[in-house]
């Protein structure tokens, strides 16, 4: 199926510049297009990988797509879509955070062959533009009026705005008419708070080289739930793609989670299923929604994408252990994922009394009440119920030497660390 069309199925099509003459182009010939990412953070999160997963849907229908990192912008602070003012981070934090987004987005991406990608970072030009260069010839082609209409600005007159963040369009718009005239790329995507910039930069093609270049923009969606929520989003945070900030098994919680009414969505926009296989997918939902089919199937390809199929076998088995309450057969870095979140003790002594363990690690609020759990049955190390107050824990307890899971009744673990 052609491009545009699988985009638009798929619910990626928030607003083109000229549709049609981008149709065109693409059943044409191959076209390069571009996507910017600020190293605001050492890590890119979810909301990243939908635009870098449409990057892909443009390099598998045969176009070459070019990751731009900002290393310069990055430096400055991208007023779209944002309340305040950005606080400046130091320069080689922002060279650390590049690196680190530079390496996550080549995952994403081929580098090989006739469609292959390329990395590029805006410092090596923006970085060489002198101050009396910039005025003259970039800053002449913008009108104040026109800067001051755009959303990202104008939404930011009345709480206030620095003169660096008001002239962040003309840094990225600078970098499309350079990959236009250097990479001969035609297209930049984005979110669809990008809108502003990009068509900022279309602008200044148009006045620099001329009428008769095109180029074109083109935006996806912000991604929303039907509960209002913001996407992205939970207690702990961000969900992020580094595995050391968001763990494979919380990344493929995350998605397990998703509700009946966003998950055909979410399949649409995160995942690479045939048409056919989401008509389906989508008609489970509505016949047999308690098997959470859709959910799984969108845990499993999206974490596969972004952490291999090791690191998806392994969040499968530790969801599993945590559901059944069978968690002796966990390997310690599985424990590690699967009870990042739970109250966690260290323990100090060797073959400690349960009962002391217990009141220690605040499981029972006191030996009485330790005792008591004990016998009634709600105490479980490492998923096996012990039903003797006497008991003392034991080497073979530590799991590969480090860790024990107590558990109290259904649900409520307890991870004791040595
Ligand atoms: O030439 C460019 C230089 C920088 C950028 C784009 C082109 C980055 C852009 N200004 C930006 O701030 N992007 C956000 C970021 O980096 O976190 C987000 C957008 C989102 C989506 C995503 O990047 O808010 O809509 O485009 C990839």
């Amino acid at each position: 199926m052609d491009l545009l069309k699988d985009l638009q199925f798929r619910g990626l099509v928030n607003q083109v510049t000229d549709e049609e003459g981008l149709a065109k182009q693409l059943s044409e010939e191959q076209l390069t297009l571009y996507c910017g990412f600020d190293p605001t953070a050492d890590s890119l999160h979810i909301g990243h990988l939908l635009t870098v997963l449409t990057l892909r849907r443009f390099q598998l229908a045969g176009h070459k797509p070019l990751a731009l990192v900002g290393g310069a912008t990055g430096l400055i602070g991208d007023p779209s879509g944002k309340k305040a003012e950005r606080t400046l981070n130091e320069r080689e934090i922002v060279e650390q955070f590049t690196e680190g987004i530079k390496a996550q987005l080549s995952r994403f991406l081929d580098f090989e062959g006739e469609s292959g990608a390329k990395l590029v970072n805006n410092y090596d030009w923006i970085g060489k533009l002198d101050v009396i260069t910039f005025l003259r010839d970039v800053g002449k082609n913008f009108s104040i009026n026109y800067m001051l209409a755009k959303d990202s600005v104008e939404s930011r007159i009345s709480s206030g705005i620095s003169f660096t963040e008001f002239s962040y369009m003309i840094l990225q718009s600078y970098d499309f008419l350079n990959l236009y005239k250097n990479e001969n790329c035609r297209l930049q995507i984005g979110g669809s708070d990008q809108w502003g910039n990009i068509t900022a930069g279309l602008e200044l093609i148009r006045k620099t080289l001329g009428d008769r270049e095109k180029a074109f923009g083109f935006t996806i969606p912000l991604v929303t739930k039907a509960d209002g929520t913001k996407f992205g989003k939970t207690e702990g945070g961000a969900i992020w793609l580094d595995p050391e900030k968001t763990t494979p098994y919380e990344f493929y919680q995350f998605l397990i989670n998703t509700d009946d009414r966003d998950v055909i969505k979410f399949i649409k926009y995160f995942t690479f299923l045939s048409h056919e296989e989401i008509t389906e997918l989508e008609k489970a939902v509505e016949t047999e929604p308690h098997l959470r089919f859709a959910q799984r199937r969108l845990a499993e390809e999206l974490t596969k994408i972004v952490h291999g199929e090791e690191a998806l076998q392994q969040a499968i088995k530790i969801s599993d252990a945590l559901f059944s309450g069978e968690i002796k057969n966990l390997t310690a870095s599985e424990i590690k994922q699967g009870f990042k979140d739970v109250p966690s003790f260290k323990c100090e002594e060797e073959n400690i009394g349960l009962v002391d363990l217990l009141v220690a690690a605040k499981v029972s609020p006191s030996k009485r009440q330790a005792r008591e759990d004990i016998q009634n049955g709600a105490i479980y190390i490492n998923g096996e119920r012990n039903t003797d107050v006497a008991r003392q824990l034991q080497e073979d307890d530590k799991i590969e030497g480090q860790f024990t899971i107590i558990r109290r009744g259904k649900k409520k673990y307890y991870l004791i660390q040595y």
